[in-house]
């Protein structure tokens, strides 16, 4: 009787041992988890943290990048950059003039375009675009120039201005000192990105031909119907061209000497292959123009001086650009459809 006593308390006293050695294991189990949970709660916090840091600074850089390329206040919301090629592009379109239109229908047209300047509101434009257009006396020129670009640089996506600069005075026509002053004076008033030196009779073709500036200077002029679409001469740059605002000023823009007609395309081409830069065009089948007929301007005839300028690029561009062009600005004017900047050089002296 005793032994079985004996063996009834040993087996009461192994049960309570194993009872306790079962809750301390269950609380010992219990306490481990909290502590490892703690720990992943702990670094998932961090995780969040770091991946909201990464996601505040992509957003702050994209909405740095709408304010830049829209010069407007930062949006609230993220709008994202527009495709590299536009869903809105046509391809070649045969163009139309009708002497009828007049600049109240193409306002009508372009409602969204506002003392000429446009930005996309579906995306943030790649590059801030100023078309510069030296003009005198070619009002007719460039109405239909202004009626066919506008829609065409809309479709493109393109954040853009174009600006005309008006030649008053007697002094004979200077296209290349002309268009450093729209990029002086463009400058003053928005931080461009891209100029594109557009003569007011060429009107282009193929909206593929992108109105961007490239990694090099481009030639938007392959062909025009008047020369058969065919490109004039080896290193012809004349008509239409697109440099940042870097690459031209590296050159020092154009020189301000050329006074009448020929030479200043060819004397920026050598400033461009002087600073060992590569002249690209996109191909032949998009960069066609149609130029609208003319005879030479009064006021603009043959330079017979250029032949003599052009071989004296290398001593001369340093001195003879954008850092030495001096002008009388008389008016700076924000149309609906374009700003006009008006200059007198005859009150200048030829040489500048
Ligand atoms: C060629 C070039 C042009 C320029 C010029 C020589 C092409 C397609 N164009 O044009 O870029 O190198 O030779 O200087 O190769 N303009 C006026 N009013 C005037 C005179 C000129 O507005 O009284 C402007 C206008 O923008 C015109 C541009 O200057 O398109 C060039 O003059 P142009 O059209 O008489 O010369 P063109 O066609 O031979
Ligand atoms: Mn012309």
């Amino acid at each position: 009787m005793a032994l079985s006593l004996n063996l009834f308390h040993c087996l009461y006293k192994f049960r309570v041992l194993v009872l306790v050695t079962l809750c301390l294991m269950v609380l010992w189990t219990t306490f481990s988890y909290f502590v490892d949970s703690r720990q992943e709660i702990s670094k998932a916090k961090n995780m969040m943290e770091v991946f909201r840091k990464i996601t505040s600074l992509e957003n702050s850089q994209r909405e740095e990048k709408v304010e830049s390329n829209t010069n407007v206040p930062a949006l609230k919301s993220f709008q994202g950059l527009c495709p590299a090629l536009s869903p809105y592009l046509r391809g070649a379109s045969k163009l139309t003039f009708k002497p009828s239109v007049t600049l109240e229908e193409v306002q009508k047209e372009n409602p969204q375009v506002v003392e000429g300047r446009y930005h996309p509101t579906e995306c943030s434009a790649l590059q801030r675009v100023a078309i510069l257009i030296p003009h005198r006396n070619r009002e007719r020129h460039l109405l239909y120039l202004l009626e066919h670009l506008h829609p065409f640089l809309q479709r493109q996506q393109l954040d853009y201005g174009i600006y005309v600069i008006h030649q008053a005075g007697n002094a004979k026509f200077n296209r290349a000192k002309l268009l450093n002053v729209g990029y002086l004076e463009a400058l003053k008033e928005a931080n461009w990105d891209c100029f594109i030196f557009h003569d007011v009779d060429l009107v282009p073709e193929n909206d593929f031909n992108i109105y961007m500036c490239d990694t090099q200077p481009k030639h938007l002029v392959v062909g025009r119907n008047n020369t058969g679409y065919r490109l004039r001469y080896r290193g012809y740059f004349g008509g239409v061209t697109a440099l940042t605002r870097d690459q031209f000023s590296k050159v020092n823009g154009f020189s301000n000497s050329y006074w009448g007609w020929g030479g200043e395309d060819d004397d920026l081409r050598i400033r461009v292959e002087m600073q060992k830069m590569k002249v690209v065009r996109p191909s032949a089948d998009i960069a066609r123009y149609t130029m609208i007929f003319h005879n030479r301007d009064p006021g603009n005839e043959e330079n017979r001086e250029r032949m003599k300028l052009l071989r004296q690029v290398s001593r001369t561009w340093k001195t003879d650009g954008l850092n030495s062009c001096s002008y009388k600005l008389l008016s700076v004017e924000h149309n609906p459809l374009y700003i006009n900047i008006t200059v007198d050089f005859s009150v200048q002296p030829k040489v500048s």
